[in-house]
């Protein structure tokens, strides 16, 4: 019998031996690729990144737009031992100062048109229709791989990610972590080759360029992939598909169309749902409009992903399910940090070989947020049901999640505090029909001074991605504070909401 893969070398040269079988099949302007084909091309990606003197273990920023070509460039990555840095392509050059300088990488990819072009480091370009000097440069590279030898331990990719306080820091995600976790999901949720994934996700999250992506190499399936969420781009392709992952704003948005329905969804045989809560209004709705119960799952860019509702079996609205296989999930009480009984609230805290190794160039935030036993401290806060079912009810951690893209308060109050006439500011997340969360500012003018909300926004757009921006910017006195002078942000989301 041949052993598991636990390399994602492995993995792919295991799962895919039907070399025809196609891997990407573009739609909406992007272009397809069969499993052979895709993987010579990540060879040859491969050999130009180390001719660019890429070694293994070095980071790669990449800020592109999706395209099928920037799935190959993961898959060069992969093929040189390389770790893969993606980015958003909507971040300013202000946000990628900091990344940049922390990540150190070796190598830039990105889109002419976007900020990354400029950065201090040797580029190579990469735009939507595969034009650049990174591809122009593969044609003629050998179509076998340079000779790296993967390990379990070796670095596939660094995400970043904010804590609550300080600046984003890179999750250093190795071959283990993102192998054990495809082939978990895929056994979980019976990926086969006859599976054609609806993949309409952002790549620059673990949700679109690893779940989504490793999920259907483990099962040897294809991808159908969009260059974004569209609803009328959805209604065209789901038919044609036998599953969709998506975060609930996908869901939220199909079924604000009138023309969303069973039929749309009468190939399909799993809707996932994560990265966000999922309402149960949502659950039902979906249940009643196409007869299908939305999968929902949980995880994080640390630990991949963690717990399921079953394919089989209940699954329970309003729940993320049990532990997936190889995962250790448990609540514990936050003083103690000892188990709390069932159904009781708790801290989550998870292990197995999903997840990460720990923070780039920060052992000490590493070492404060594992517990002494082994256990990740994921700052999400649940309960376990009877079933071993988890329900998150709450975060620890100050995080808006709006459209399943996380933003993280402090980093745009100093963003707001920073601009003329404002004295303080405080971001929270108040409930929205479409993202879920909405960000929403409020902010108090210096003595004498005011605010001009237009060019308040105006000046963060200049600055932060837009998703960041607040969708709403409130002027007040003053800000309500508790006996110790913390700003009481739960009574500005009462008085926001
Ligand atoms: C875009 N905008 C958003 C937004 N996305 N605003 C708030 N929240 C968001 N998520 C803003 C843009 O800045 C722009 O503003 C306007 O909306 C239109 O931009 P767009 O690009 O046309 O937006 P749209 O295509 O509608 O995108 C919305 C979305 C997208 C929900 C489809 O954000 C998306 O695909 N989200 C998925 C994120 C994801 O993959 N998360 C996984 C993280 S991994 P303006 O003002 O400039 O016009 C993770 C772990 C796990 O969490 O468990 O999976
Ligand atoms: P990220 O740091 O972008 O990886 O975001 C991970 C966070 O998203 C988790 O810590 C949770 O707070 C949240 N999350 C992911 N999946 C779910 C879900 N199904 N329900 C609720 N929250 C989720």
């Amino acid at each position: 019998m041949t052993p598991q893969p636990t390399t994602l070398i492995e993995l792919y040269e295991q799962q895919r031996t039907d070399g025809e079988a196609l891997l990407v099949e573009g739609v909406d302007g992007l272009s397809s690729c069969t499993s052979a084909g895709a993987w010579a091309r990540a060879a040859q990606i491969a050999h130009v990144l180390e001719d660019h003197g890429v070694r293994p273990g070095d980071r790669i920023v990449l800020q592109v737009d999706k395209s099928t070509e920037a799935l190959l460039v993961y898959l060069a990555c992969v093929r040189a031992g390389a770790a893969i840095v993606p980015v958003n392509p909507a971040y300013t050059e202000a946000e990628l100062v900091h990344l940049l300088g922390d990540a150190e990488p070796s190598l830039v990819i990105a889109d002419p048109s976007l900020p990354a072009a400029n950065a201090p480091a040797t580029v190579l370009t990469l735009d939507t229709a595969g034009g650049g000097t990174l591809l122009g440069l593969a044609t003629d590279a050998p179509t076998t791989a340079p000779p790296f030898v993967a390990t379990p331990d070796s670095f596939a990719a660094m995400v970043y990610t904010s804590g609550t306080t300080g600046r984003p820091k890179g999750a250093i995600i190795s071959h283990r972590n993102l192998t054990s976790n495809a082939l978990a999901l895929a056994a979980a949720w019976g990926f086969e080759p006859s599976d054609r994934l609806l993949h309409m996700l952002p790549i620059f999250h673990v949700h679109g360029l690893f779940v989504a992506v490793n999920v259907t190499i483990a099962g040897g399936g294809s991808l159908v992939l969009a260059p974004r969420f569209d609803v009328g781009v959805a209604l065209e392709q789901l038919p044609r598909c036998t599953a969709m992952m998506g975060v609930p704003t996908f869901y939220t948005r199909l079924l604000g169309d009138d023309r969303f329905g069973a039929e749309t969804c009468r190939n399909a045989r799993l809707i996932i749902s994560g990265s966000a809560p999922l309402l149960a209004s949502t659950h039902d709705e979906f249940r009643e409009r196409t007869g299908h119960v939305i999968l929902e799952r949980y995880g994080m860019t640390e630990t991949s992903m963690l717990t399921s509702n079953p394919l089989v079996g209940g699954r329970k609205p309003g729940t993320v399910g049990p532990p997936i296989d190889g995962v250790s999930v448990r609540v514990v009480d936050p003083l103690t940090g000892e188990p709390v009984g069932v159904g009781e609230v708790g801290g989550i805290e998870v292990s197995g070989p999903n997840v990460f190794a720990g923070y780039w160039k920060r052992p000490d935030q590493t070492r404060t947020e594992f517990t002494v036993d082994g256990y990740f401290r994921t700052a999400d806060v649940g309960t376990i049901d009877s079933d071993g079912y988890l329900t998150i009810v709450g975060r620890e951690k100050d995080l808006i999640i709006s459209g399943g893209l996380n933003v993280y308060p402090k980093e745009i109050e100093e963003a707001i505090d920073a601009q003329p006439g404002v004295l303080v500011s405080a971001v929270i997340g108040v409930p929205d029909p479409d993202f879920g969360e909405a960000v929403v500012a409020v902010v108090v003018a210096g003595p004498g001074e005011t605010v001009d909300i237009v060019a308040l926004r105006d000046s963060l757009r200049a600055i932060l991605a837009g998703y960041k921006v607040p969708k709403r910017i409130h002027v007040v006195d003053a800000l309500p504070q508790n006996a110790m002078g913390k700003v009481e942000k739960e009574r500005l989301r009462v008085m926001f909401s």
